[in-house]
């Protein structure tokens, strides 16, 4: 890739969030904090930039979320987009444009798309057998479908679950089903789906990915080989489902887009959105340009449960058009996890940004910050309220709050405020400050053009540690009495060295680069980065102001006490609506089992399905295949190494002709949310649960 001093122009995406729910810290670790500042590093040197995200509002999270708080999905993405929207403002997240993919130029665009690869003969077409409504001409699919229940007959099992007995279902496992749009018996007819042929990609994409291979972070790259290793197969980008974008073809009628085809298109119609309220050519961002030195360089900065939407679905889609660039690179980031706990929106255990916005008023940057300091860019790493409170006191308020301050309350007590020389304009006069802050700001700028946000902070702080070391070496409160000038030239130089701290910071901490902006009473356009730091002769200083405050024990006390009380909550709501235990059995019965621990080798989609997944587990003893029902709540990919626990002695069966040799078990809880059941550490593949 060319350094990005070569590129004229750039165009940065934020994965765009599901419009079910609010942001969390997870999702601000994740792509949200480092794609904003990379986007303030390029503004600052004065490149061409865009930054484009907007609500994700497709998919099966939006429709669960409605069917759980009954209400409509459309309610649902008009209440969180808006929520999601105002928290990254007030976070200071700062989008050129932040969109929602149900806007209809997200539709018409996405059905170009759609289009442009039908016409191509690019989709290959292929068919499953689904539940028909004549009347209503229907597929019908999860609650548009009502049967009697093959597990506990009850009669009113919907056709993706049966609320009696908790089981997961597909439509055809129905027994005597009814269409609960038309009240009548439906037929069984076959549906087409259109599937994208990244099998046939491969070879393009192992070629253009290799290309990438010293620029792209391990983790990404890595988790791109292991898809390409175990072979990339077609999968379906229309869906027989009621929300979602129409897919455009006559014989298509009540299908809609796969909500991974027309997610990463909303980076495309949202930029095309910006371009009209801007009067800007949104081409130049997206498309192939003349000569391939000006096109723009395009990053997408997700979390890595996104990485094979785009490194390896969408950039096909691109190719397979053929007008559009390309990501240069992804630099997705791993998980960041709370509390020794996995962030959970459905367990509600996390740190909502809308209220910690609430909790922590003013207080954006303290968050920005540490999360900054602890970002998972190569692995997942934790939150906890005792190391926020740590950095927040430890670091902010004693090493940069203090460091401005005490240059602040001295210039106000000796010079009441006035920075005056002998008629000149006032610049760093010290060599070594020079080399020191240079070597800090080149380090700042190479980290960060690296990817590595972490260690560009610490290179910022660096500004303030310095700062520190000199005003207490030079003690201008002493020597003013003896080395007046001496004394003043200390403390200008010290003016100076907070004016590179701001000019640093200001990707980072935009809130406090405004107060010390304040301060030093300068525009904020004076800690450009190629401004020199200077001032006017009898330039005059405001007030010292605190930039952080210290936080107290009790407001970590009262966090701590919110995540216990809210895990609490959904243990007794649990507990509350589990579903009823079944009827006693001897042991004896149990005996009959024979479960094992196991892993999953491969995963793939059962082509004409939606919830079914083939399977290849190690069970210790063999390798089996496996047909589970979960194709729902985990995509293929993610679950590759996944430890699980498998019925072995189940009577073989064969499901959609594939022949299923067992069952791997799965916890459900009351949100209708899967799980899989693993042993703990050092339990080999084969190992007898009992
Ligand atoms: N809506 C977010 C997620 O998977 C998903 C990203 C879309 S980016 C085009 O959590
Ligand atoms: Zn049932």
């Amino acid at each position: 890739m060319k350094n990005f001093n070569q590129y004229k122009r750039f165009t940065v995406t934020s994965a765009l969030p599901y419009a079910n729910g609010p942001l969390h810290i997870g999702h601000l670790a994740g792509a949200y904090i480092p794609a904003d500042i990379f986007v303030r590093h390029l503004r600052l040197k004065k490149k061409d930039v865009i930054h484009i995200c907007g609500s994700d509002e497709h998919g099966a999270a939006i429709t669960i979320k409605a069917k759980k708080e009954g209400t409509t999905p459309q309610a649902i993405i008009d209440k969180y987009h808006e929520q999601i929207k105002t928290s990254f403002k007030e976070l200071g997240i700062d989008f050129d444009m932040y969109h929602r993919t149900s806007a209809a130029i997200h539709h018409d665009l996405s059905q170009e798309f759609f289009l442009n690869l039908y016409e191509k003969d690019e989709f290959i077409e292929n068919y499953s057998e689904q539940y028909y409504d004549e009347d209503y001409q229907q597929f019908l699919a999860d609650r548009y479908i009502m049967g009697t229940c093959p597990n506990c007959s009850n009669e009113k099992a919907y056709g993706d679950q049966c609320e009696n007995c908790g089981t997961s279902l597909n439509p055809t496992d129905l027994i005597n089903p009814i269409s609960t749009l038309s009240g009548k018996t439906p037929v069984l007819k076959p549906t087409k789906h259109w599937y994208l042929p990244l099998d046939k990609y491969q070879p393009w994409l192992e070629q253009w990915l290799a290309e990438k291979e010293n620029d792209w972070k391990v983790n990404v790259m890595g988790q791109c080989k292991s898809w390409l290793k175990s072979g990339l197969q077609p999968r379906s980008m229309t869906r027989d489902l009621d929300w979602g974008i129409d897919v455009p073809l006559e014989e298509a009628k009540g299908k809609k887009l796969y909500v991974w085809m027309d997610a990463p298109i909303g980076y495309i119609s949202a930029t095309k959105q910006w371009a009209i309220d801007h009067n800007k050519d949104w081409k130049l961002y997206w498309k192939k340009q003349e000569n391939e030195e000006d096109n723009s360089c395009l990053l997408h900065f997700i979390g890595k449960d996104n990485i094979v939407f785009h490194c390896i679905i969408f950039p096909s889609i691109l190719h397979a058009h053929g007008e559009y660039i390309l990501p240069q690179n992804v630099p997705a980031n791993e998980f960041l996890n709370l509390e020794g706990d996995k962030l959970s929106t459905s367990r509600n255990h996390a740190v909502w940004l809308n209220e910690y916005l609430q909790e922590f008023p003013g207080k954006q940057d303290e968050l920005r910050y540490v999360i900054t300091s602890i970002l998972p860019e190569t692995s997942d790493s934790e939150f906890t309220w005792k190391d926020y409170q740590a950095r927040v006191n430890n670091e902010l308020v004693a090493i940069l709050g203090n460091y401005v301050n005490r240059v602040l309350i001295l210039m106000h007590k000796f010079y009441d405020g006035k920075v005056a020389s002998n008629g000149e304009k006032i610049t760093l006069q010290d060599e070594f400050l020079a080399t020191e802050l240079a070597r800090f700001s080149a380090e700042v700028e190479t980290s960060l053009e690296s990817f590595k946000f972490r260690q560009a902070l610490q290179a910022a702080m660096d500004i303030a540690r310095l700062g520190n070391r000199y005003l207490t070496e030079k003690e201008p409160w002493k020597t003013i009495k003896t080395d007046p000038e001496g004394a003043r030239l200390a403390l200008h130089n010290c003016l100076i060295i907070i004016g590179h701290l701001a000019s640093a910071m200001q990707p980072f901490l935009p809130n406090t680069v405004g107060k010390i902006a304040d301060m030093l009473n300068l525009p904020l356009n004076a800690f450009g980065y190629d401004e020199a730091i200077a001032f006017e002769n009898e330039h005059t200083l405001n007030p010292a102001t605190l930039l952080f405050e210290k936080v107290e024990d009790d407001a970590i006390d009262y966090q701590m006490q919110k995540l216990f009380d809210k895990k609490a909550a959904m243990t007794s709501q649990k507990a509350v609506t589990a579903v009823p235990a079944k009827e006693n059995i001897n042991y004896e019965a149990f005996a009959t089992m024979d479960i094992r621990t196991g892993t999953i080798l491969t995963a793939e989609r059962v082509p004409k399905t939606k919830k079914l997944l083939k399977l290849t587990i190690d069970t210790g003893i063999d390798e089996r295949t496996v047909v589970s029902g979960i194709a729902e709540y985990f995509e293929p990919e993610a679950i590759i190494g996944q430890r699980v626990s498998i019925l072995v002695n189940l009577e073989p069966r064969e499901i959609k002709g594939i022949q299923s040799q067992g069952m791997i078990l799965m916890a459900e809880n009351s949100e209708g949310k899967l799980g899989f059941v693993s042993a703990g550490d050092g339990m080999h593949n084969g190992s007898v649960i009992r």
